[in-house]
């Protein structure tokens, strides 16, 4: 019996949740990546090795032993358990030869290991206890089940983002184009899946490899897999495009070279995903800003574009959303969600300064929120980030941040986790996915979580998906000037939009938005708006000559990590028994609250 307790037992916590909370030092070495994996497990397991006190008045216990594998073994010394035994001072034949003088209708080698001295076997609880006094073994460990890469993050944003139900099936994911400050890509959180690093900085301050700290972060959140900090599509390969210098800072000309290098070798990379966790500093209409057209070029040749919204929101007011890439209609725009200490989005709300309301061709942005706040993920130990935010750093390479630049990650890994399940869907089926099956967050304010927070599951659970640019489509047309690929017709677009102000309806007229969770009729009356059109500054100079009037102020991008935000501890991280609650097997203290009478009406 004692191999079911993975499905009710404390047993699953150690071994799918090995990397404990913030400050914790535990077993969690045990729990180790597949394969290779296995083996760095158990190295591991030798600098942990502190011996355990004998809970039994016989011989002292000499093995480190798995925590409770002890207790179990003296309660049932006759039940089998499944271990793994690594020698002391004595080879894998000393193993097995101990083994086989048991009663060998009860005991049985599985494996025997040539990389270390260690087999695994089934043994009964009383031969667990005898070879845990024996003196020349090392260790005994559960045999664990090892999901991939020992994936394993405590942190609320997978179970929100409903990600981590995908850490143990290994996806195909398709690789993910990181525009950004770089990536460390030789830390473990990438596994050697870096597939390219590419500087496109023409800023004199750039360290090669990721001198600010900001793509390393957002990588580990769309892609990691360090033990206890996995990421959303912890398989997917990896490509860093380095637009960023050491203080956070990229000219446009650089992130448009970015979109050049990946429509150019999307194909040899794999690259079905784009992410852009930065915005311009130049408030601009899609149709005249050349960094919207160069992620519309990704967007029309097959690669999901995900943009972070800014976090120049003031106090939960709306901000309206002017800068590209995250003002383009078509790309999937990020808001940041704050957890608000539960998994339950009834209570979330957007981070305060996650920027949402009209662009300034009047599209109500964000389309969808993540959590983004209080996140904790991978920076190297000598990045500026790191460096200014000492108090943040949570564990040598591991700091915590917020910024839709982390929530924007969470989507695009989940994108690459959509991907796998449904590799012929375009991007624009993508980003329907993730709208129509949002949680609804009825606490946010009006349109500053788009139409919810992604559930990753639900989307790659979906057959179809309905297309939230349907509107848009029909001005989709070859490229004018005969290079291949599409480009939008923003002049034929224009004229539609003023003649006719429920253009938009047609986005949303597909029957299976009524399905959505989140109120599809309000979202298809507030998701352009012509008076926010009418209205906005763009048909006027007014804008161009105003505080951008600075050249070089306004040709640099910015990342989108909150400046102001300062680090806190507690609610953002799952403890045991609500984990278990999460892994469905208990039910949850608080169920009753995922049903509720509110409903979210939007302007
Ligand atoms: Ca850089
Ligand atoms: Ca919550």
């Amino acid at each position: 019996m004692r191999q079911d307790r993975g499905s009710n037992g404390n047993l699953r916590w150690s071994a799918l949740w090995g990397k404990p909370a913030k400050g914790e030092t535990r077993s969690s070495a045990l729990w180790g990546k597949g394969g290779r994996g296995l083996i760095a497990t158990l190295v591991l397991v030798i600098g942990l090795a502190a011996p355990v006190a004998s809970a039994d008045s016989g011989s002292a216990i000499k093995a480190y032993t798995t925590p409770g594998l002890l207790a179990e073994a003296q309660a049932n010394p006759k039940a089998s358990f499944d271990v793994v035994l690594v020698g002391a001072d004595r080879p894998t034949g000393w193993l097995v030869k101990q083994i086989a003088a048991f009663d060998s209708t009860k005991t049985k080698v599985r494996r025997q290991f040539t990389s270390i001295e260690g087999v695994a076997a089934r043994l009964t609880g009383s031969q667990v206890l005898t070879l845990a006094r024996n003196g020349h073994v090392e260790s005994i460990t559960y045999d664990a089940p090892i999901t991939l890469a020992g994936l394993s993050n405590k942190q609320r944003w997978p179970f929100v983002s409903g990600v981590q139900k995908f850490w143990a099936n290994g996806a195909a994911t398709p690789t993910i184009a990181v525009v950004d400050s770089g990536i460390e890509a030789g830390r473990s959180d990438f596994g050697g899946r870096v597939a390219a690093q590419v500087n496109m900085t023409s800023l004199a301050n750039n360290s090669s490899g990721d001198g600010r700290g900001h793509g390393t972060f957002v990588a580990g959140i769309a892609a990691g897999s360090g033990d206890g900090y996995a990421g959303a599509a912890p398989s997917s390969k990896i490509v860093s495009l380095d637009v960023m210098d050491d203080t956070g800072m990229a000219m446009t000309r650089d992130v448009i070279a970015a979109a050049d290098w990946i429509l150019a070798n999307k194909d040899k990379y794999g690259i079905k995903v784009a992410n852009f966790s930065l915005h311009s500093s130049q408030a601009n209409s899609f149709m005249y800003d050349p960094l919207d057209k160069a992620v519309e070029r990704l967007w029309f040749s097959g690669v999901v574009v995900v943009a972070a919204a800014g976090n120049y929101g003031v106090k939960g007011q709306p901000s309206g959303v002017p800068f590209a890439p995250g003002n383009d209609p078509f790309v999937i725009t990020v808001g940041a969600d704050d957890v608000d200490g539960s998994t339950s989005t009834i209570d979330d709300t957007a981070a305060p300064w996650s920027a949402y309301g009209y662009t300034l061709d009047g599209f109500a942005k964000p389309d969808i929120a993540a959590p983004g706040r209080f996140i904790v993920g991978p920076a190297p130990a000598s990045s500026t980030l790191a460096l200014e935010r000492p108090e943040s750093v949570v564990a040598p390479g591991y700091i915590q941040l917020s910024g839709t630049s982390f929530a924007a990650p969470i989507v695009a890994g989940g994108a690459a986790q959509i991907l796998a399940a449904h590799p012929t869907w375009t991007p624009d089926q993508v980003k329907g996915a993730l709208m129509l099956t949002a949680s609804r967050t009825p606490a946010a304010a009006p349109l500053s979580e788009g139409v919810g927070i992604v559930d990753i599951a639900k989307a790659v659970a979906l057959t179809s998906a309905p297309n939230p640019n349907a509107a848009l489509r029909p001005f989709v047309i070859a490229d004018p000037l005969g290079a291949a690929g599409l480009v939008f017709d923003t002049a034929s677009w224009a004229n539609t939009a003023k003649a006719n102000a429920s253009w938009a309806s047609a986005s949303w007229s597909d029957a299976s938005w009524a399905s959505a969770s989140w109120a599809s009729a309000s979202w298809a009356s507030a998701s352009w708006a012509s008076a926010s059109w009418a209205s906005a500054s763009w048909s006027d100079a007014s804008w161009s000559d105003a505080s951008w009037s600075d050249a070089s102020w306004a040709s640099v991008s910015y990342a989108d990590n909150a400046e102001g935000e300062v680090s806190a501890a507690g609610g953002e991280w799952v403890d045991d028994t609500e984990l278990q609650a999460l892994l469905g097997e208990t039910t949850p203290a608080g169920a009753a609250a995922t049903t509720d009478p509110l409903t979210s009406a939007l302007p």
